[in-house]
């Protein structure tokens, strides 16, 4: 049996969590295209036979600016305490620059294994992706570097044999048919957060927080807050309309994690500054 831990460590939005869900098979993490989508360590489990590989999907790499901000690049950093190996995406749609080679510094001083991954492949010129390729490969002394498209599954095979094979032998961490360690309130109150996410834009997505209060056999309720009054308005949108979209969204994954219909009951709070508040965050786990 090989197992172990492969921390996945990149720039917001390059497609960490859509990775650590391909990789998984399943989806353990939300994805949106806002950055700072992911505020806290996901364990995302890849079960077979003769391995169990474990990532922890972070936060994307940022200058803190608030309590929760500062609370989240923390995680980062206390995430590579105790990896197996690392892995580093890019976005091969984006520009390879200071930021990259910012967190380049960074895990290639680890003393373990990095893999490279150049993301977003997908319908991108063959000439483009070697050029990034080219620029990726200086960035440190790698193990491996991987061109992947997390949307479209290909080169995540390849990748995932890659990572199995720099696990040392080892027993299992988590059971067998685990693919998370989040608790199924937080799994929930992360889907409604992804559903929400996908509706809002500008500043409203990065203060909108998720908590489940009650989750009984027939019956969700969840509040989602916000920081302002003006925010509220747009969360619950003309006659609820907005929220109830959300609820529409993220009923259907909900039923499906739990195995059973339920009434999901939104409810919109404002909580102002909820994120620089340091007991809210601590209470949310965050
Ligand atoms: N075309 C394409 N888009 C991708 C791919 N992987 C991720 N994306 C998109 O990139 C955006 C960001 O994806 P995430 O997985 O949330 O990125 P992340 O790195 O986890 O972001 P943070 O949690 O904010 O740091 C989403 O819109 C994804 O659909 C890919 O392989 N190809
Ligand atoms: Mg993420």
């Amino acid at each position: 049996m090989r197992s172990g831990f492969v921390a996945v460590a990149g720039r917001p939005n390059v497609g960490k969590s859509t990775l650590v869900n391909a990789l998984c098979g399943g989806k353990v993490a939300i994805v949106s295209d806002k950055p700072q989508t992911t505020r806290r360590r996901i364990f995302g489990i890849a079960n077979a036979d003769d391995y169990q590989l474990v990532l922890a999907d972070l936060p994307g790499f940022q200058r803190p600016r608030d309590a929760l901000t500062q609370h989240m690049q923390r995680t980062v950093d206390s995430s590579f305490e105790d990896v197996d190996a690392v892995l580093l995406v890019l976005d091969a749609r984006d520009r390879i620059g200071a930021g990259d080679r910012f967190i380049a510094q960074r895990v290639f001083g680890l003393g373990v294994p990095v893999v490279i991954v150049v993301n977003k492949v997908d319908r991108l010129k063959a000439g483009h992706i070697a050029s990034q390729m080219q620029t990726a490969s200086v960035l440190g002394d790698f193990h491996a570097l991987h061109p992947v498209s997390a949307k479209t599954g290909d080169g995540v095979a390849e990748l995932r044999e890659e990572l199995v094979g720099l696990l040392p032998e080892g027993p299992l961490y988590f059971p067998q048919d685990q693919r998370t360690d989040l608790s199924l309130e937080t799994q929930i109150a992360e889907l409604i957060r992804e559903k929400a996410l996908r509706s809002t834009k500008e500043e409203v997505p990065h203060a909108i927080m998720v908590e489940v209060e009650e989750l009984e056999e027939k019956v969700v309720r969840a509040a989602l807050y916000v920081e302002t009054e003006s925010q509220k308005q747009i969360l619950v949108g003309k006659g609820g309309s907005m929220v109830r979209r959300i609820g529409t969204e993220a009923r259907p994954e909900i039923e499906a994690l739990l195995g059973r219909s339920v009434f999901l009951d939104l409810h919109v709070k404002v909580r102002p500054r909820w994120r620089r508040d340091e007991a809210m965050l601590e209470r949310l786990g965050l």
